[in-house]
C-alpha cells in the first residue's frame, strides 16, 4: 500500500491560510462563551435600536427585522481564546440595511453594540458597514440556540468573536469610540485577528 506523504498530516506543520496567527481549528466543537448569566430571550419581547447620531432613531420587532432583505455570511469566525471555526453560515440582515433606515449623522464614528443583557462592546464605523456586519438569526441552517445569543446576536466576522454581541439589542451611534464591556477588562478596540489585536496596545 502506498500513502502519499504529506496526505494524512498537512505537509508536516504547515498552516491552514484560513487561521490567522495564534489560533487553531476548533473543528467540530464550537466554544461557547459569556461572562452573564444566559438569558432565554421571548421573541415577542426582542427589539432591535438604532440610535444616537442618526436622523431617525428606529425600533424593529421581531417580525419587522424578519421582514427585511435577507442577507447572510459563509466563512470563518475567530475567538480571541485561539480557537477558529471554518466555513460556518449565518443567515440574517446586513447592518447596512438597518443603517440605511436610520440614517447615520455625518459626525458618527464609532458604534457601541448592546445586548439585552447590558453586555457592550464598542466597534469603528466602518467595521460594520459596507457588507461586514449583520444581526443573524440562523446558523448552519437552525435557528440560533440561547447560548450562542439566540435570538439573535450581531456578527462582525473579521473581528474577535467578542465583537459578535449575543442577544444583541441594538447600535448606538457616537462620534468618539466608548469602551464596552471587555474593552474596559482589557481587550483590544478594534480586534483584527490578523494582526493579532487581542490586547490594548497589541
Ligand atoms: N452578550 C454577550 N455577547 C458576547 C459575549 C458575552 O459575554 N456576552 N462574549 C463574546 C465572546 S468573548 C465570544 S468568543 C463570543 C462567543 O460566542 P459563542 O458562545 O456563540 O461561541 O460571544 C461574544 N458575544
Ligand atoms: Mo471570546
Amino acid at each position: 500500500m502506498a500513502i502519499t506523504r504529506g496526505f494524512t498530516r498537512r505537509g508536516g506543520g504547515e498552516r491552514d491560510p484560513r487561521l490567522p496567527p495564534g489560533q487553531h481549528d476548533a473543528g467540530d466543537d464550537w466554544p461557547v462563551l459569556h461572562a452573564e448569566a444566559t438569558p432565554s430571550i421571548d421573541t415577542d419581547r426582542w427589539t432591535f435600536t438604532i440610535d444616537g447620531l442618526v436622523d431617525t432613531p428606529t425600533t424593529w420587532t421581531w417580525d419587522e427585522i424578519r421582514a427585511l432583505p435577507p442577507d447572510h455570511y459563509e466563512g470563518d469566525i475567530h475567538c480571541v481564546t485561539t480557537w477558529s471555526k471554518f466555513g460556518m453560515r449565518f443567515d440574517g440582515v446586513s447592518v447596512d440595511t438597518l443603517l440605511e433606515a436610520a440614517g447615520p449623522q455625518d459626525d458618527a464614528a464609532f458604534v457601541l453594540a448592546r445586548s439585552h443583557t447590558g453586555y457592550t462592546t464598542n466597534l469603528p464605523i466602518e467595521d460594520i458597514t459596507d457588507g461586514r456586519a449583520w444581526v443573524v438569526w440562523d446558523v448552519d441552517g437552525a435557528p440560533l440556540t440561547d447560548v450562542h445569543g439566540g435570538p439573535a446576536r450581531l456578527l462582525v466576522p473579521h473581528l474577535y468573536f467578542w465583537k459578535s454581541a449575543k442577544w444583541v439589542s441594538g447600535l448606538t451611534l457616537l462620534a468618539e469610540d466608548e469602551q464596552g464591556f471587555w474593552e474596559r477588562n482589557g481587550y483590544h478596540d478594534r480586534g483584527d485577528p490578523w494582526l493579532e489585536q487581542r490586547y490594548q496596545g497589541d
